[in-house]
Parts: structure tokens; C-alpha cells; sequence
């Protein structure tokens, strides 16, 4: 039963992180110099003339992703090729040099004034590995100018959400990350900071979209690229809670669109398996998306999103039942005997993350069966029940480290 731990010992989220959690879908989204070059990780030489997206609807993209459920949304300003998708100072290697809108075009403006419209979050990844910029090689230097091409970002486009520090090409490299760190504080000081530096949510190790069970929300390293098994170094200002975000794409092993590549868009079902086992453990998903060379995300990438998000609707947006409290025990009747095929638990995670072991029981033709047995619930667990008939649900926290916090305890039997 209960451990003698304080609550004083627990890790507790910020306010910032508690309402970044309860986002649990982010569209991530890769676009830029590669989009034209069928490729992955340009060099960072391919001619700015090649950029030219004559069809480019950053409000498609953007309605996709509200209409699929997603809360947040984050552009690629610059992967590792270098090239900005805003007209910056920093570097003429940017979409000013490029024939998209005689040079004049600003794609994140456009991302960030379509996520206002459409009232979904916006953030912003900038590459701190930079194949095109002459003055990488001198660290010093490549700080000032990272520091102003993300104080760029930071100042210009609004509240951002999340601010995406991917590790890739940066193994063994130091940059100057408490100043950037102070630069995030300074212009946003409510942007989830991802993975490295001092992170507010940590990348979760793989880029299939899955989190482990359990994914508990206190870390105090975790990897930083799928290049290099070594943990990062973080800072020691570094947060105890640092939640798990899963990022994944929806073209299997594509962040950018490349032609005639339909083959490799995830099947629903696989989408469905990816959702069950990041946000149904708890964590965020962050799925990627490719706009086209017109600009477009293609019609079978937003038939698939919209599809996804109506599966998620479909099993979650009407619980038979459902209950919140505190204690060790919760009872639930169905109003009538019913098929049941889901069952999602969330703590309180305001309060620390409590539980350490549960029971769930189904009680039917007058006995109780036991139907899962968990260790960890935390901010979500979705629980995939074979369906079956059941009259009550009941819910045992068999151990847990201070008197547990239901926030949500719900019954779902939806499946078609
Ligand atoms: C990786 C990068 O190398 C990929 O190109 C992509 O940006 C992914 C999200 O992170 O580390």
C-alpha cells in the first residue's frame, strides 16, 4: 500500500508544462530546401532558385491539422541544409534569395499567423547543425549567429509554443547553451524548450512514436540523436519533471516529401498503434507531415490525418461512464450492462505522479475479473480492453507513493 514518502519528494510540473501535456497531438512539419531535391539532408549547396512552392497554403496545412485534432504545430525554420524559410539577416541562404514570391514570401510568418486563425499552437525547430553557414566550424562565432537567427524567431512570429533543438549532426559538438537558453527565457518564457540545454520535455529516444511503459515524466538524461547512443548533458537548472515527447513521420523514415512515395504513408491502423502507445502511455505525439514542391500537403497525407483524428474521436469522444476522486479505490456502473473495449485512467499530474501499481477488475454474470494490471497512469494510460460485457468497472491503486489524484477514470465501448 502506501509508501511513508512525502508528497514534498515528488516532481510536480510546471503550469506551462501541465497545459503543454494536456495537448498530447502536435504536427510537426518538414519543409524546405530538400522538399525540391528529393532528398533528407541536403548539404547545404543546392541553389535557393530551386525554392519555389507556387502553390504554397500554409492555412492547408494548418486547417489539416486542427481538423485532425492536432493542438500544436511546428515548423522546420531551418534544417540542417542551412537554408531559412524566413527572411533573416543572418545569411542571404534563405527563401528572400529564392523565386517563391520574388523573394518577399516568409513561411513562418505564414505558419504562424495560420496557427492564430485557426487557434492551435505554434512553434518553431531551428537546426543547430548548419551545412551551408561558413562560420560553423568556429564555435564562437556560430553562437552569435544562432543566437541571432533564434532571436529572430523568438521576437517576430508571435507566442511560440515549443522551441524543437534537434541533436542530429551535433554529436560531440558544444554550443553555448545556457546564453540560448537565456535567450528562450528572456523573449518566450512559456515555450517547452525540446531536449536540450535545460528542457522543460525531453525526446523520448526513437523516431518511431513510441514511449516505453512506463514513461515516467521525471528524467534526468535522455539521448540526443538516433546517431549516437550517448545521453546528453543537460544543465544542472534542468527540471525534475521533464515529460517525453514522441516524434515520428507519417511517411515511414521521410521528414520531407519526395515524389512518387505514396507506399510508405502509414496505414490507420498504424497510426492507431502509434497513438495507443505514446499518448496512450502517457506521452505527447508529435506526428510529421511533408508539404509537396507545390506547397501542398498531398491529398492522401490530409485523407489519412483527417482519418486519424476521426479514429480518435470515434473511440474517445463518448465514454459510457466516467468518474474523477481521490483514494485508493473507484467504482463505476455502467447505466447499463454494456460492451466494453477501452478504459482510459489519468492522474492528477498537477499533484506528482503517484501510482505505482493498479487493478482494474470488470464485474459480469455476477463475479469480478481481473483485466489489466498496470504500473504507472501519470498524466494518461489508455488501457485496450478485449471487448466484453461488463456491468461495473472498478479501479484498485494496489500501490502508489502518496494518496493517489484521479482526474479522469472513463469507460469506452465505441468500437464499430
Ligand atoms: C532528426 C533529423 O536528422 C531528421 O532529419 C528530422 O529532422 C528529425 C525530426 O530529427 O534528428
Amino acid at each position: 500500500m502506501e509508501k511513508q514518502h512525502s508528497e514534498d519528494f515528488l516532481a510536480r510540473p510546471t503550469p506551462e508544462q501541465l497545459a503543454w501535456q494536456d495537448k498530447e497531438l502536435g504536427l510537426f512539419c518538414h519543409f524546405g530546401i530538400n522538399t525540391f531535391c528529393d532528398q533528407e539532408w541536403g548539404e547545404g549547396k543546392d541553389s535557393p532558385k530551386l525554392f519555389n512552392p507556387l502553390q504554397l497554403d500554409a492555412r492547408q496545412w494548418v486547417r489539416t491539422a486542427k481538423a485532425a485534432g492536432f493542438r500544436y504545430f511546428i515548423l522546420t525554420a531551418k534544417h540542417h541544409d542551412g537554408f531559412c524559410l524566413w527572411p533573416t539577416s543572418t545569411t542571404d541562404y534563405s527563401v528572400a534569395s529564392s523565386p517563391w514570391r520574388n523573394g518577399s514570401g516568409d513561411v513562418v510568418r505564414e505558419c504562424a499567423d495560420a496557427c492564430r486563425e485557426e487557434g492551435i499552437d505554434f512553434g518553431i525547430y531551428l537546426s543547430p547543425w548548419d551545412r551551408h553557414e561558413p562560420c560553423y566550424s568556429d564555435p564562437q562565432k556560430y553562437d552569435d549567429f544562432y543566437c541571432r537567427q533564434l532571436e529572430e524567431l523568438l521576437t517576430g512570429y508571435g507566442p511560440l509554443v515549443e522551441i524543437w533543438f534537434d541533436g542530429a549532426g551535433s554529436e560531440g559538438r558544444e554550443y553555448d547553451w545556457r546564453r540560448i537558453m537565456d535567450l528562450v527565457k528572456q523573449h518566450q518564457p512559456g515555450a517547452m524548450i525540446f531536449n536540450m540545454g535545460a528542457p522543460t520535455i525531453r525526446w523520448v529516444g526513437n523516431e518511431d512514436g513510441l514511449a516505453p511503459y512506463p514513461c515516467w515524466n521525471t528524467a534526468t538524461t535522455a539521448k540526443g540523436s538516433m546517431f549516437s547512443e550517448a545521453s546528453l548533458q543537460w544543465l544542472p537548472e534542468t527540471p525534475a519533471w521533464v515529460p517525453a515527447e514522441c516524434d515520428v513521420p507519417i511517411r515511414k523514415d521521410r521528414w520531407f516529401w519526395h515524389p512518387n512515395d505514396e507506399e510508405s504513408l502509414l496505414s490507420l491502423d498504424q497510426l492507431m498503434d502509434i497513438y495507443y502507445r505514446s499518448v496512450g502511455h502517457g506521452a505527447t505525439l508529435l506526428l510529421n507531415v511533408s508539404p509537396d514542391n507545390r506547397g501542398l500537403l498531398p491529398e492522401a497525407d490530409v485523407k489519412r490525418l483527417l482519418e486519424f483524428g476521426e479514429g480518435i474521436r470515434r473511440r474517445f469522444d463518448h465514454p459510457l461512464t466516467e468518474a474523477s476522486g481521490s483514494g485508493h479505490r473507484i467504482e463505476l456502473e455502467l447505466p447499463v450492462p454494456a460492451l466494453i473495449d477501452h478504459v482510459v485512467l489519468m492522474e492528477d499530474i498537477a499533484y506528482g505522479e503517484r501510482v505505482r501499481q493498479y487493478v482494474l477488475e470488470a464485474y459480469a454474470d455476477g463475479e469480478w475479473k481481473e483485466i489489466v494490471h498496470g504500473i504507472a497512469i501519470g498524466h494518461k494510460k489508455i488501457d485496450v480492453v478485449t471487448p466484453m460485457f461488463a456491468e461495473k468497472i472498478r479501479l484498485q491503486i494496489t500501490e502508489a507513493v502518496a494518496n493517489p489524484i484521479i482526474r479522469k477514470f472513463a469507460i469506452y465501448g465505441a468500437q464499430k
